[in-house]
């Protein structure tokens, strides 16, 4: 994307990704059931997917992605049991204002 061509609002307008849960390059004792993705701002669910996959490719994240109830800005994607081990988690998202991003992060299971 050319970057100067953008006015700084429309910037500021993408989403981008602030904080997850699990966070970016976290390990968890605990496997979680679910994966919170805190944008900056709200993404629309039917244009926006998230894959969570193991080292071998193998697929964890669930069907009913949504946002949170009242909170647009926060993606919630139902995982699959994860073992232990280490995940990656690729995003592409469309904000509200139809901008795209992309992204992704890893995170391990350690039971
Ligand atoms: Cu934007």
């Amino acid at each position: 994307m050319a970057l100067a061509a953008l006015s700084p609002q429309a910037a500021i307008a993408h989403a981008m990704l602030l904080q997850a849960s699990p966070a970016v390059g976290s390990t968890a004792s605990v496997p979680p059931t679910q994966l919170e993705l805190h944008f900056s701002e709200g993404v629309e669910p039917s244009f926006t997917s998230v894959e969570v996959a193991d080292s071998n490719g193998g697929r964890y994240d669930a069907t009913g992605l949504h946002t949170a109830s009242g909170d647009a800005a926060t993606l919630l994607v139902p995982l699959r049991q994860l073992g232990a081990g280490t995940y990656t988690v690729i995003w592409h998202a469309t904000s509200v204002d139809t901008h795209k991003t992309q992204g992704h992060f890893s995170f391990s299971v350690s039971p």
